[in-house]
Order: C-alpha cells, then structure tokens, then sequence
C-alpha cells in the first residue's frame, strides 16, 4: 500500500503544479494576475478601479496579446462599459481556438465606435482544460487603430488558430452584441480565410480545424464536441507532465 500512497501524493503534487500553469494577458495591461484565482469571474479575482491609469483601447482595432499555458484552448474576447464589470458584455471577436503553448497575439481586435470617449472593462476568458480563467484590463475607448508593440504581442511558432464556436464562452456575453457576430451563425471560419471580424493570425503552419459548424445544435456538432472532450482530456494530461517540466 506505501507504493501506492506515494504515487497518489506524487500525483496530487503534479496536480497542484498544473494550477499554478493558466494564461497570461500581456497587452493591453492586466488589472491583477494570481494563478489561484484566475478561476474566478469576471476579471481572475481582481476589480476593476478607475482610480489608476487606463489604456487606450482603440476601437478601429487593438492588439491583445496572451500566453497560454496550456497545450489549447479557446479564447473569448469581450468588454464591457459597466465600469463594475458586472455585466452587459459584447463579444468583440469571434471565438479562437489556440492548439499549441505559448504567446498568441490577435493584432486588431475591434470595438462599438460608439464606444470612443467612455472608459470600460476589456477581458480575455480563456476555456482552458482546468476550466475558465479570467483576465481584465481597464481601458479607455479611444479612435483609430492601435500599434502591434514590438514586445508582448506576437505569436508564438508552435501554435495554430482558427475560428470556432464554445458554449461556455458564449453564456459570458450578450446575445446579439453589437459587433464580432456570436458562434453559430457564420462565424466560424478555417483558419486564413477570414470570417467576419477578420481571421485569426497564424504562424507555424496551416490549423488543423477546419470544420465548419453550420447551424446551431446539429448532431455533428454533439459529436465533435464529445470527440474533443476526449482529446482536452488527453492533452490536458500531457500539459501536467509538460507544465511539471517546466517549472
Ligand atoms: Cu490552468
């Protein structure tokens, strides 16, 4: 039995190592970053206060640049101008799914011109395979485009993205927002030929997804989806010996 209960402690060890292994938002600035709270909406246990500096958010395009921790996920980009972030979030982007770990960088992601002079609340949500983690900035909607920064926003090599769709991601917006167009319309996409909202940059080769999910709930759509659990499981537990490695 002593075998045994060394390989459970060893095990829960590797566990509590791959909590601390979620995603970081580089650009714009993040309002607070704690790996055991990331877990926690709207903004990974930070609130948002005004009383500090805000970043432009310029709405004809701003870069957001993250890095994954994680071997993939899916990426839900929103904001909102409740400055409690509260609530009343509009999709900005359609939803991105990242295979591969590291830096991903989404070069002009846009928002409501009506927006420009109001301060709000931007935010990336991640599903990762440990669940929803949450990253918040607080921003100033300005005109014009933003600049790509020369650091905190670029790809890395080994990823791939594409357009994809995530019920999940989609319960944290609402319905009909103003611009990026909600999953299960028209937005999906294979990855370089651009959806509405513009296409996800690539690097490192052609994305492996290039399913088209046409309709809301048809039954492919069960079926990949369950297809896919079981690969998040799969590749989840490779991200722990990987995030074990790592750290
Ligand atoms: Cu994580």
């Amino acid at each position: 039995m002593a075998p045994l209960a060394s390989l459970s402690a060893a095990a829960l060890l590797l566990f509590s190592t791959v909590a601390n292994a979620h995603f970081t938002l580089q650009t714009p600035p993040t309002i607070g970053f704690d790996d055991d709270k990331e877990g926690t909406g709207p903004c990974g246990g930070f609130a948002p206060d005004f009383s500090k500096p805000t970043a432009e958010f310029h709405v004809g395009g701003e870069p957001v640049g993250a890095k994954m921790l994680h071997p993939q996920a899916k990426w839900l980009f929103r904001a909102t101008l409740d400055e409690k972030a509260s609530g009343n979030w509009t999709q900005l982007f359609p939803i991105v799914f990242q295979s591969g770990l590291g830096e991903i960088c989404e070069p002009a992601i846009p928002a409501p011109e009506s927006w420009v002079g109001k301060n709000g609340v931007f935010s990336i949500v991640a599903n990762a395979p440990d669940g929803l983690l949450y990253q918040c900035s607080i921003v100033k909607f300005v005109s014009g485009k933003g600049e790509v920064p020369s650091s905190g926003c670029r790809n890395a090599s080994s990823i791939s993205v594409s357009f994809d769709s995530d019920p999940q991601l989609s319960a944290l917006v609402t319905p009909g927002g103003s611009s990026g167009g909600s999953s299960g319309s028209n937005a999906s996409a294979t990855t370089g030929t651009g959806g509405k909202g513009g296409s996800p940059t690539t690097s490192g080769g052609s994305a492996s997804q290039t399913s088209a999910s046409p309709g809301k709930n048809g039954a492919g759509g069960f079926v990949e989806s369950s297809l896919s659990v079981t690969n998040m499981l799969v590749v989840a537990a490779a991200g722990c010996l990987g995030a074990a490695f790592i750290l």
